[in-house]
């Protein structure tokens, strides 16, 4: 870390001097990534309580961070879209006039630095040399919002090197502010690539690279550039006759994607490999041979603590052993971490989140539910040896997913392009702890993307359709739902390792294999075509979890029909189209066609 006159890109330093003369701080540092700089500020964030060291000899390099108490969590009703027009941030954004947004904030980050160190970050999103990659320069106060973009993105030269001489980079601005959700705010001002974020030290407020730019506008750009920033992970997959293929998954927040991109295959199926190429975010581009290509813009991992174990996710249990922080989850007596689902018994007594003594008698939990582990992606035994490709990796396969109890069958397939854009644009999901508010509740989640499209959603399903013309050979798209449950509640799909057996149907049918049965709602396969070998599971369950109830897609179709009226006309006619024949398909289903015969009188 050296002081500002290490900085010597004029357009950085033009604008840092603009940020320093709003929020004053003492002293300004450029981050350069280097080992010597992390060791500085985790002494630092030791000596200020801003880290907790655990247990060195057990996990080495892994630190404690407790946030504040309100701070645990995005806050989607403080976050905004500032765009001239109301209308190109759409129904799916808060908006506030650019200049609103200017002057709102502009006495919260007065002088909001005093006293305090401010850091420039800059940093690259995607690897290096790739024609997918874009450069961002965060400025912040909070050294583990440094420590964390140190992890989550590529800091310092790299990005550097990427940005030359041009002043095509993405401006980042955030401050603790005093933390109080009264005085947070996170606004996206897509028009002049810049984020300002304010009050929250959480993640997805806070490192910016992430949600803000690698997703908002990222989104925004990739309309303007021909390309789609998605909420998606990117999972390699190795048959068992040695051929890779790739498929993009977009699932909402805290639904299983960091456990599925890093999938362990069952042994009941030999010879399958898999490799992660992200758990987060996709960059998906058109490529010269009519495929689409993805790379993971981000460098590691934020992932969600509890549940996470060796059970559960083996690989990213191991990988967060060391070089980790942990945000949010109780703390040993041994100076290790512990939260619900581990693979340990509760310990007898612990400290909990919020650093207060808990035993397993306490009736509240001990980790946060949203308690999360930042670790580099190089510490995943799995990455794909594809992660640095700067030509990215071809998809073959899209898939949707949600939480779904009900009516959702566990996969099923999009006729084509245009449908399955529709079968995305109609996700919708069970919400999760992963922002604040109810959890459980069901509600619209268009390609997992409603908290993190950057401009009006309607614009953005016009832009899905306008790439899916761009391929000659466009993966083909599906919905999956692992998360069906019986009449008593009990899940009736095993999940984790076993989602392999409906990927390997996928892929099947990438291929032209696989069976499966044409429905009212696309091809869904049939209760023996996905390989159940060594699972115990009935054929009454499968015929469950592949159930399409017309009856109860009607409710859905009325859901189906507030979104096309939400989005008036900026909604696609395809989609429209999409949606009625559906509906025709739902009735035709219902009503057996020798009474619509009866009814209409012929
Ligand atoms: C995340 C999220 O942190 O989606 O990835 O909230
Ligand atoms: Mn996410």
């Amino acid at each position: 870390m050296t002081d500002k006159g290490a900085l010597k890109h004029a357009g950085i330093r033009k604008w840092v001097d603009e940020v320093a003369a709003m929020t004053r701080p003492d002293r300004i540092l450029f981050c350069d990534g280097s080992d010597a700089e992390r060791d500085e500020l985790i002494a630092d964030s030791l000596a200020t309580g801003e880290l907790i060291e655990l247990n060195q000899q057990k996990m080495p390099g892994c630190y404690l961070h407790r946030s504040a108490p309100h701070d645990v969590a995005r806050t989607e009703h403080l976050t905004y879209v500032c765009t001239a027009a109301k209308d190109d941030a759409g129904p799916n954004n808060n908006w506030m006039a650019p200049a609103d947004a200017v002057a709102r904030l502009t006495p919260l980050f007065s002088g909001a630095m005093q006293g305090r160190t401010m850091y420039v970050v800059p940093f690259l999103m995607g690897p290096p040399g790739s024609r997918f990659s874009k450069v961002g320069v965060e400025i912040t106060d909070s050294k583990y919002v440094v420590l964390s973009m140190r992890i989550m993105t590529r800091v310092g030269q790299p990005a550097l090197d990427h940005l030359g001489a041009s002043d095509d980079f993405t401006r980042c601005l955030h401050s603790l502010g005093d933390l109080s959700p009264d005085r947070r705010f996170i606004m996206h001002f897509p028009e002049t690539n810049t984020v300002w974020s304010i009050g929250s030290g959480y993640g997805g407020n806070a490192l910016l690279g992430k949600k803000c730019m690698a997703l908002r506008l990222a989104s925004w750009l990739a309309k303007k550039e021909g390309w789609l920033a998605e909420h998606m992970l990117i999972l390699g997959l190795e048959d068992p006759q040695k051929r890779m293929h790739y498929i993009a998954g977009a699932f909402p927040s805290a639904c299983g994607k960091t456990n599925m991109a890093m999938l362990v295959p069952p042994k009941a199926l030999p010879g399958w490999k898999t490799t992660t190429v992200g758990d987060d975010i996709a960059w998906l581009r058109p490529g010269s041979d009519g495929r689409l290509y993805a790379v993971n813009p981000e460098a590691g991992f934020f992932g969600v603590v509890p549940g996470t174990s060796r059970r559960t996710n083996p690989t990213a249990f191991d990988m967060i052993q060391r070089n980790t922080l942990f945000t949010n989850v109780a703390l040993r007596p041994d100076g290790t971490p512990w939260w619900e689902g581990h693979d340990d018994p509760a310990p007898a007594q612990a400290l909990d989140w919020q650093g207060r003594p808990w035993t397993p008698a306490s009736t509240e939990k001990a980790a946060h539910p949203n308690s999360r582990f930042t670790t580099p992606a190089t510490q995943c035994a799995t990455l794909s040896p594809e992660f640095e490709n700067p030509e990215g990796v071809p998809i073959d396969a899209i898939i949707f997913g949600a939480r779904r109890q009900r009516r959702i069958p566990l996969v099923f397939e999009g006729r084509n392009w245009q449908h399955g854009t529709f079968l995305g644009a109609t996700l919708s999901s069970e919400t999760t702890a992963a922002a604040t508010g109810k959890v459980g509740v069901l509600r619209r989640d268009p390609m997992a993307m409603w908290p993190f499209c950057g401009y009006n959603m309607g614009d953005y399903f016009q832009h899905w359709l306008d790439v899916g013309a761009k391929l000659a050979r466009p993966p083909k798209i599906f919905r999956v739902n692992w998360f069906r449950t019986n009449e008593s509640g009990r899940f009736l799909w095993p999940g984790f390792g076993d989602n392999l057996r409906v990927l390997k149907w996928i892929l099947d049918r990438c291929e032209g294999r696989g069976i499966g049965v044409e429905t009212a709602i696309g091809a869904v396969p049939t209760t023996d075509a996905i390989d159940r070998t060594g699972l115990n599971l009935t054929d009454a369950d499968m015929a469950e979890l592949l159930k399409v109830d017309p009856a109860e897609w009607v409710e859905a179709i009325a859901g189906q029909e507030e979104l096309m009226q939400m989005f008036g006309a900026r909604m696609p006619k395809p989609l429209r189209t999409e949606h009625e024949e559906l509906a025709r398909r739902i009735n035709s289903a219902i009503t057996p066609p020798d009474l619509v015969g009866r009814d209409s009188g012929t």
